[in-house]
């Protein structure tokens, strides 16, 4: 199989919070999906199109870099990238096509519940845990604050128990898991939903020509959602 074959490659996840949705919304518009299939890529029968299941945070990369012409994934980790790629000077082109209706939550900065948080200056000087250090390092960086980042690819939510930081910036959807680890929101530093990303440099025709036909059944899709 050749990158610039001529079916069209959709990334998006294989399990997890947005594959359920980003399955749901596909077979919606008329793809025909195996669903049995738990292999890497599954190939739509009824149109040109493979499916590339990966891990979430492989998806804007994958756009990015032109191997895949579209991607599902959250707004979260596609900024994500996209700071880092700047900091880094790599190129991380992409074309958001339409927000989707799934996958919201926000991205927060919690502290133990007993504290009497007052404002963001109270997060001078302290050390945060998280999985997105530059989106938190924005935010920081924007409100004047100086904090030691600390990554964490999981588990963020225990850190302060662990001694590992006073604070958490991680996503938070109901609360309950900064509730069951004695955390408060208390600032909001990014709301996410899930989009439909499209590599920049796409120019073959015959693959503009089906994201043409897709487009529309996405928004009647959303609209019959609503
Ligand atoms: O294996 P892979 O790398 O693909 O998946 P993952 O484990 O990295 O990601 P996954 O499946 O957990 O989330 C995929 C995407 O779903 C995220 O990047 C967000 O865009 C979106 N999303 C929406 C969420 C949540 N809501 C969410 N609540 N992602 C994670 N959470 C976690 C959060 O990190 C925390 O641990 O859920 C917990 C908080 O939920 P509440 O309801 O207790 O507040
Ligand atoms: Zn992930």
């Amino acid at each position: 199989m050749t990158v610039d074959g001529k079916r069209l490659r959709i990334a998006m996840q294989k399990s997890g919070r947005l594959s359920q949705d980003s399955q749901a919304l596909l077979t919606s518009c008329g793809l025909k999906i195996n669903l049995r299939e738990q292999r890497l890529i599954a190939h739509v029968e009824n149109m040109e199109i493979d499916l590339l299941r990966v891990r979430d945070d492989d998806i804007p990369g994958l756009v990015m870099d032109g191997v895949c012409d579209l991607g599902i994934v959250g707004e979260n980790v596609l900024e994500e990238l996209s700071l880092q790629r700047q900091i880094d000077n790599e190129p991380y082109n992409y074309q958001v096509l339409t927000r989707l209706d799934f996958g919201g939550c926000r991205l927060s900065i919690a502290v133990p519940q007993e504290e009497n948080y007052q404002s963001v200056k109270d997060l001078e000087g302290r050390t945060i845990a998280t999985t997105y250090p530059r989106l938190l390092n924005r935010y920081l960086k924007q409100n004047g604050v100086n904090a030691r980042v600390v990554t964490l690819k999981g588990s963020v939510e225990v850190a302060p128990r662990a001694g590992l930081a006073s604070a958490i910036c991680d996503l938070v959807s109901t609360g309950a898991t900064l509730e069951a680890n004695g955390l408060k929101e208390v600032e909001v530093i990014y709301r996410s939903k899930a989009v439909l990303i499209q590599r920049r440099d796409l120019a073959e025709s015959n693959k503009l020509n089906m994201i043409n036909k897709l487009m529309p059944r996405i928004a009647g899709v959303m609209q019959a959602n609503e």
